[in-house]
């Protein structure tokens, strides 16, 4: 099984998302394996989205990622990182597919409501970055073998 970072960013939490985003997820069927409300500082903001730094759009990026309290979680599943991906939609929400979660609720790439990890190695890299490893919890669920073959 793949494990996967996602955030509800501050537009998300502000917006009483939170429950809406998260219900998708459980309802697909991926498991949720560590979940918290933090306030993210400049520095792991920095951090977070090293690969943008020097970019224009780094300022207001970091900005809008500080700006309130975020939702952390780290889902587990099979293909986990790409079946978040396609459940998010596109990082512009007004190129995100309808029904996406961006496609449904954002309208603006400076509010784009959630985040989810690109690849395996940024998953480790970011769940790593917001979670220490006792945070991230290892369970069985009976409807397990409703979900998977
Ligand atoms: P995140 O990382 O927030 O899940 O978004 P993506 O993985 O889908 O997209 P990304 O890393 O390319 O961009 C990170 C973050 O920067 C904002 N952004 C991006 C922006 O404000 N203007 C831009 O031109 C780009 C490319 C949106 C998401």
């Amino acid at each position: 099984m793949e494990r996967t970072y996602v955030m509800i960013k501050p537009d998300g939490v502000q917006r009483n998302l939170v429950g809406e985003i998260i219900a998708r997820f459980e309802q697909k069927g991926l498991k949720i394996v560590a979940l918290k409300m933090l306030q993210i500082s400049r520095e792991l903001a920095e951090r977070h989205y090293g690969e943008h730094k020097g970019k224009p759009f780094f300022e207001p990026l970091v900005a809008y990622i500080t700006s309130g309290p975020v939702v952390a979680m780290v889902l587990e599943g099979k293909d986990a990182v790409r079946t978040v991906r396609d459940m998010m939609g596109a990082t512009n929400p007004l190129k995100a597919a309808p029904g996406t979660i961006r496609g449904t609720y954002g309208m603006d790439i400076g509010r784009n409501v959630v985040h989810g990890s690109d690849s395996v190695e940024s998953a480790n890299r970011e769940i790593g970055l917001f979670f220490t490893p006792e945070e991230i919890v290892e369970y069985q669920r009976a409807v397990d073998s409703w979900i998977y073959e």
